[in-house]
Parts: C-alpha cells; structure tokens; sequence
C-alpha cells in the first residue's frame, strides 16, 4: 500500500516517495523495516554505518561486548530464529553481535530496503502535503508519510571540549570510533579518559596491549563482576526448550530481564543473610546483583548495604590501599549504569597501570606529549583513549536536522529538555514516531525496541483503518508524560545526588539540560501504559484527517 498516491502530492522526479522512512539498522531498525514491509508499505531505511548493526556496528575497542546475556539480548518475534541461532559466549562480543544482525538481516531479506554508509541530514515536515521530506549527505531525497527514528539510546559521541587537542602529536581515538582492524598499542605509553561501561571492559585489555596504561578517573563505578564464560550447546539447548517462559519473565520485569523479584527487602533481611545473598549474586556475576533485594533502588540504607557490599569487594581487590579509595565510590549504588568488568579492579595492581584522579584536579588540556592537569602536572601518552560516553537519549535525535510544523526545530524544542509522550511522539512532529526515544525506559534494549516497533506498527495500521492522515503527540500528554517521568524517577535512587555525572539526567554532557531522561517506572508498566494508550484509541494523540492534515 502506498499512501503518496492518496496524498496527492507530485514531487519531482528526484524525490523518491515512500510510505516510511526508518533510519537506523540496529534492533530497533531493522525490526521496524521487516514490520512495515510485512504490511506491504513501500519503505526507505538509512542507515550512517556501512551494514547493519547499529551500536554494535561502531563499538570495536578492545572488549566490547554485551552486559546482558546472549540469549535475552535478542529479537524474540521468530520462533524458529530463536532456535537456529546458537550464542557461543554468556556476553557475546562485538563480532559475535554483529553475526547475529547479519543473520536477521539475511533472514528476513532486509538490507534491500537500506541505504548505507548514509547519513540523514534532514527531515522536514512539509505541511502543505502532510509529508517528511528527507535528504541525506549522499544528496538522495526522499519524501515519505511516516518518519521513524530507530536511532539508538547511546550513539551520539560525546567528546569533551578539552583545549588543545588539535596540537597532541600522537593518535587519539574515541571508543565509538575505534578502527575494525583494531590499534597496534604494542610498546605505546596510553591514556584513556573515562571509567563507565566502556572504560572498564576497555582498561584491562588496554593494559596487557599497551606498554603503560594511564586511567584518568573522574568518578569511580560500582563494578559488579561479569563472569563471562562459553555457552556450552548443552546449555544452549536447554534455553532453547523455554524461550516462552524466557519471554513471559521479561514482560513481567522492570527492566526487561528474564528474572524474578526478589521478593525481599535488604531492609528486613538480617546483615548475615544480606551477606550470603550478595555474596551469591556477586559469584553468579552480571545483573543479577542489582536485583538481589527489591528495595535497593528505592531505600537508602538498603542501598548503602549494597554500596558497602562492593566497596569491601574493591578493598579487597586492590592490593594499594590509597588506590582502592581513589576507586572507590561514594554515591548511591545505580545512581550511574553500574558496569559489568572482567578483572577490573585487579588491573590497577599492574606496575605498568597508573590511576590518575581528575575529579578534583580536572584536565585542563591536551599538549602535543599528552594530558595537562589543573595543578599543572603532565602525563605523556603516545596513544589518548576517550571512553568519554555519549550524548545519550536526546543526541542522536538533536544532532539530526529534524524540523517539524512551523519550521520548529526539535533540537529548539528540546533545548530546555524532551518532552514526549511515551518516548514515541512528540508535539509539532506529526507521524514522527522514535523507538527508544528519550523519556522511554532504558531496559534490555531489543525487547522494549521491539515492543516499540510492534507499537508504532499498530499505530499506522490505526490511522489507515481510521482514514486519517496524521497522528501527533498533544501538548497536554506530553506534558503528563514529562512531569510523570520526573516525578517517578525522584521516587528512585537513580537518580539521586544531582551532582553525579550520569546521562540518565544529561548531567554527563556539559552545557545540556539536566532533566530526567529515562522512565524509571518499570518495562512492564511502560509496556501496559502503551497497550492501553492503543486501547483507549490513542488518546495522548491527535489523529487529523486528511483535510485537516493538509490546510
Ligand atoms: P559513560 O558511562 O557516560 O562514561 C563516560 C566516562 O567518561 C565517565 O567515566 C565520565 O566521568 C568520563 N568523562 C566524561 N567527560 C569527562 C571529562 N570532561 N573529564 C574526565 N572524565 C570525563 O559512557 P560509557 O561509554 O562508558 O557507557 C555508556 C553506556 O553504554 C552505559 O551506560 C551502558 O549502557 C553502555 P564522570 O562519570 O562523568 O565523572
């Protein structure tokens, strides 16, 4: 079906005109591009990369790799998807995700509908035909009905600002950016700043590459153990027999594991039993231990019980009692994304791994030889790593020429913080439509992506049947959705102390807004509020009909 024709509009010859256009070919992509041609609509999907993959396209450094398991890291609309594919480690790596998106994408024939290596440097909603109209940096056009952004929660590189990086004389890389064919650091002195997810599965592979390895340290992290190991086929074959039960615990969870509630409360749970449950968690390695007592994101001292739990595990770890307090934090635990590591903390006993702490003596600057602090110290690198995070939530979507009616540019809407409702539609941007966008929950990603995906799927086959044309958030449902967001995240530890550097609250980039950017209310009431909002008719949306839609 191809509503151009019912829109009436003539476009010039170089305008190609689809029903929608998806860009992004990670999880959220490409499964919307397989729904929309499943449906029968014409679609143009770009894509940035040069294949699919989205995230786990770029994010080639030294241990890249899931925190969450291969076998719930995944799409879980194929039966027979979940039964052909067989995850070989308990976190696949880089490569390995990258196999998996290259079967869907084989399976279900979809890099037909790509363009890639593309760029999109705008969208405009142009309303006198009630359509996007999408150009990229490879001068294609595109003029569709439907605009989907599948553009990913972590994506948009975040470089800090430092004076003088244009004069350091040896190589610098950002970790998103990290060549396929990988760094020879074999004898290189090398600096890496940044000690979140990426920096900690980056650092001790840094450090057996590389001839010294300097870590610039702003905050600590609580580093809970991954243990990562092979998936034995036994194992494998095992899952595979309760993929549905795997899938229903998903739905149920808050964020979209096939795990149960605790159903216990540190609070109530004496210190020795608190101990033996942790200390169970902590072996099991992962996740799990953010999870060992249900109050431990929302009650302090349940959380304190938790913080110290790990502190004790650094103090251990660390055989220099004044690095173990440099590398120890002191905020809520889950106020920022707690990491997953592998030998982590064992890595500062190295002779040849220095922690340098910037969070009092910040960088000041990048020489040509290196990195300057505050107090005027060098340190000399041949190699400077920035696992400096990303413009999270909002980036990927700001940094996008997207201009809805009235010429508003989201990025000018935005400006002050995103507003939505549900994360999907936004005001002023009809038939615009985010997966992942900012203020929906950041989970598991592929189930809550697809659940989007299916979502948005819904909702166009909605505003066909109703014979409408335009389907747009309201101002008053955005609003709701905003002051909703912020209110429940407040009832939470995560986050709690402002002053924490977290792209949960856009605190980690300088000079952006410091609102809440995720729903904190659980996957599965996020799940239900989206079944019922297509229940209720979509009632947080407006849907113009075509006489309406083209005034
Ligand atoms: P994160 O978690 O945002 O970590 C970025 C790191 O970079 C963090 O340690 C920051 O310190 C550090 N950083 C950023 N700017 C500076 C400056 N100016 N000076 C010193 N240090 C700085 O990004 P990741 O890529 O590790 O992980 C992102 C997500 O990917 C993660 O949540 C997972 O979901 C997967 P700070 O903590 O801000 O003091």
């Amino acid at each position: 079906m191809s509503t151009s024709a019912a829109s009436g509009t003539t476009a010039p010859q170089s305008v190609r005109e689809v029903d929608a256009v998806v860009v992004g070919a990670g999880f959220g992509g490409l499964y919307m591009v397989h729904r929309l041609q499943e449906m029968g609509l014409t679609v143009q999907a770009y894509e940035a990369a040069p294949d699919v993959g989205g995230t786990w396209y770029w994010n080639h450094y030294p241990g890249a790799r899931t925190d969450c398991e291969g076998y719930y890291y995944c799409y879980s609309f194929d039966p027979q998807m979940l039964q052909e594919w067989t995850w070989k480690e308990r976190y696949p790596t880089q490569p390995e995700m990258q196999s998996y998106f290259g079967y869907v994408a084989d399976k279900f024939d979809l890099r037909r509908h790509y363009r890639f290596a593309t760029r999109v440097e705008t969208a405009e909603f142009d309303e006198a035909s009630g359509r996007w109209q999408v150009r990229t940096d490879t001068g294609e056009r595109t003029s569709a009905t439907y605009l989907v952004t599948a553009v990913g929660i972590l994506s948009a590189p975040n470089l800090p600002d430092f004076p003088g990086i244009e004069s350091f004389e040896g190589q610098w890389l950002h970790t998103a950016y990290w060549p396929a064919e990988g760094v020879d650091l074999a004898g290189k002195r090398v600096g890496i700043i940044g000690t979140g997810s990426t920096g900690v599965q980056a650092i001790p592979l840094l450090a057996e590459q590389a001839e010294h390895l300097t870590v610039f340290q702003r905050t600590p992290n609580y580093v809970i153990p991954a243990r990562n190991r092979a998936v034995s086929q036994q194992e494998m074959d095992e899952i595979k027999t309760r993929y549905d039960e795997v899938w229903a615990k998903v739905r149920r969870h808050w964020f979209s594991f096939p795990f149960e509630n605790a159903n216990l409360l540190a609070g109530s749970t004496d210190e020795q039993e608190r101990t033996r449950v942790y200390e169970k968690a902590w072996e099991y390695g992962g996740f799990p231990f953010l999870f060992s007592f249900d109050d431990l994101l929302f009650d302090t001292a349940a959380n304190d019980s938790a913080a110290e739990f790990v502190r004790d595990k650094i103090r251990a770890a660390v055989t220099d009692p004044a690095v173990a307090e440099k590398l120890t934090p002191r905020y809520p635990f889950g106020a920022k994304r707690p990491p997953s590591g592998s030998g982590y903390y064992e890595t500062f006993n190295r002779e040849d791994v220095d922690l340098i702490d910037v969070s009092g003596n910040a960088i000041a600057e990048i020489t040509a030889h290196g990195v300057r602090l505050a107090d005027g110290t060098e340190h000399e690198v041949d190699v400077l790593v920035f696992a400096t995070g990303f413009d999270a939530s909002t980036g990927a979507l700001t940094r996008m020429n997207i201009v809805g009616r009235d010429g508003e540019t989201l990025a000018g809407k935005w400006a002050p913080g995103p507003r939505t409702h549900l994360g999907i539609g936004t005001h002023g941007f009809p038939n615009m439509f985010m997966i992942t966008g900012p203020q929906s929950p950041f989970t598991n990603i592929p189930p809550c992506a697809q659940n989007t995906a299916d979502w948005i799927a819904d909702a166009i086959t909605h505003i066909n049947a109703t014979g409408g044309a335009l389907m747009e958030a309201t101002e008053q449902a955005q609003d709701a959705w905003t002051e909703q967001i912020t209110a429940i995240a407040e009832q939470t530890l995560l986050v709690a102390g402002k002053d924490v550097h977290s792209w949960f609250t856009g605190t980690n980039v300088e000079g952006k807004a410091p609102v809440i950017n995720v729903f904190f209310g659980g996957a599965d009431k996020y799940m239900d509020i989206c079944e019922q909002e297509a229940a209720d008719g979509y009632s947080g949306f407006e849907i113009h009909t075509p006489a309406v839609a083209t005034r």
